[in-house]
């Protein structure tokens, strides 16, 4: 449980505690987690960056487990389905039918994969039914919040039916709990949001689980040079094997602007460039590092509370352009469930980001390895 925002998020991260988990009200379901992964989003609401954050709250978004029970009214789901929960809810096909919301018409048509169903409430931190929290700490009586939706540092939590995508029971829960987040983010950023083509130049800032994602991605859309960049030098071995074919050490030239460098590299500028850090500096490089014309600059890192973007309009009215990407652009409950297939088609990776495996008791030590940079995902054993 995260009882109160952490700057320094990596000592003694969250605290284990007993806490008791409603059953699940109208249109929700109960689901019994068996493994979580860690991603950096957790600790940046935990180190209070986040403008939503509310404490306390039960974190954690990158999950899979086995459903235990259902509200009234649910029917997409049943007992003992094997179940990946869902950040980015997506409402079902009645709901569109009916405009329930003013986006579904863009979400009908495919120009947004964000659906405003649920996201008022997964924001406020509560369930959309009774508008209440379905955690209770047992020490103290405390009411917890839910966060993004889906608690998943908990062994049982409760989903919006909207948030719960079924998934194949042969699917290994261990592995394709990754598909919650980080790897569907880094693989639809490039499938979904750039559209790379073939041949194409692309420059990826920030080489963990979702830069990784993304330079697997770009080599699969044939794309001919991907440049890695990052702080940390011991990430340049692991990107060659995902796809990398040249690194950038910004820190190699500190008086030279990595934008610079990487359009001197390129003969103008790279086709696209992925912003996986969550830094607005970095967010100018990647956009400033895109060929004039036609360079596409995707931002998938998110950054602080109160921070903004800036960058000469110039760039922008000669042809570069800055997009952002939620989910790589992926629709949730229908897309999951097919990036499971390929994943058991062995289309695509996911055992190679898992570095690390700890058991709940030992979650803090995930935070720790995620702080000191040396694991990619470490997966959380619930049970
Ligand atoms: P991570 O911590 O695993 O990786 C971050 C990488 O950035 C590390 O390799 C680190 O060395 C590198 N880095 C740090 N500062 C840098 C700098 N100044 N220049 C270059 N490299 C630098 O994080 P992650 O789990 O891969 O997540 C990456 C970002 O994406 C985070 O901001 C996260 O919140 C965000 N995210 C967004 C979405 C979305 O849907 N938009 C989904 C998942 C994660
Ligand atoms: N709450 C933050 C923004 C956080 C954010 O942008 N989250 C990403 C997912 S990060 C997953 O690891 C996202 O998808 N955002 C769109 C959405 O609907 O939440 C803030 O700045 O207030
Ligand atoms: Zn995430």
């Amino acid at each position: 449980m995260a009882r109160a925002p952490k700057k320094n998020y990596w000592e003694d991260a969250l605290t284990i505690e007993e806490v008791e988990v409603a059953p699940p009200g109208p249109g929700e379901v109960r689901v019994k987690i068996t493994h979580t992964a860690l991603c950096h989003t957790d600790a940046f609401t935990l180190s209070g960056d986040d403008a939503e954050g509310k404490f306390p709250c039960i974190l954690g978004h990158e999950a899979a487990g086995v459903v235990e029970s259902i509200g009234e009214g649910v029917t997409h789901v049943s007992v003992g389905d094997h179940v990946i929960p869902c950040y980015q809810a997506e409402c079902f096909p009645e709901d569109q039918a009916s405009d329930h919301c003013p986006r579904c018409r863009g979400y009908r048509v495919g120009k947004t994969n964000l659906c405003g169903k649920i996201r008022p409430f997964t924001g406020a931190g509560v369930m959309k039914s009774d508008g209440a929290s379905r955690f209770t700490a047992t020490s103290d009586g405390t009411k917890l919040w839910h966060y993004m939706g889906t608690s998943t540092f908990s062994q049982y939590t409760v989903l919006h039916g909207e948030s719960v995508a079924k998934v194949r029971k042969d699917a290994p829960l261990d592995k394709v709990n990754l598909l919650g987040c980080g790897l569907a983010t880094g693989w639809g950023a490039v499938e979904n949001t750039a559209a790379v083509e073939p041949g194409s130049s692309c420059a990826i800032f920030g080489l963990g689980t979702v830069g990784l994602a993304v330079i697997e991605a770009c080599q699969k859309a044939g794309a001919k040079r991907i440049i890695g960049v990052d702080v940390d030098p011991a990430k340049f071995e692991l990107a060659a094997q995902f796809g990398a074919t040249e690194f950038i050490n910004p820190r190699d030239a500190p008086d030279t602007p990595v934008q610079k460098t990487i359009v001197d590299a390129t003969g103008g500028g790279v086709d696209y460039s992925f912003e996986c850090v969550g830094s607005v500096e970095l967010m100018r490089s990647a956009l400033e590092c895109t060929h004039i014309g036609w360079g596409q600059s995707i931002i998938i890192g998110v950054a602080g509370a109160g921070q903004e973007i800036s960058t000469r309009p110039f760039q922008l009215v000669t042809g570069r352009v800055w997009k952002g990407t939620a989910f790589g652009g992926f629709k949730s409950r229908t897309q999951v469930p097919e990036l499971v297939d390929k994943y058991m088609a062995g289309e695509v990776k996911i055992d190679e980001y898992i570095t690390h495996s700890l058991p709940l008791s030992q979650i803090n030590k995930a935070f720790e390895l995620m702080h000191e940079g040396k694991s990619l995902r470490c997966v959380i054993e619930m049970h």
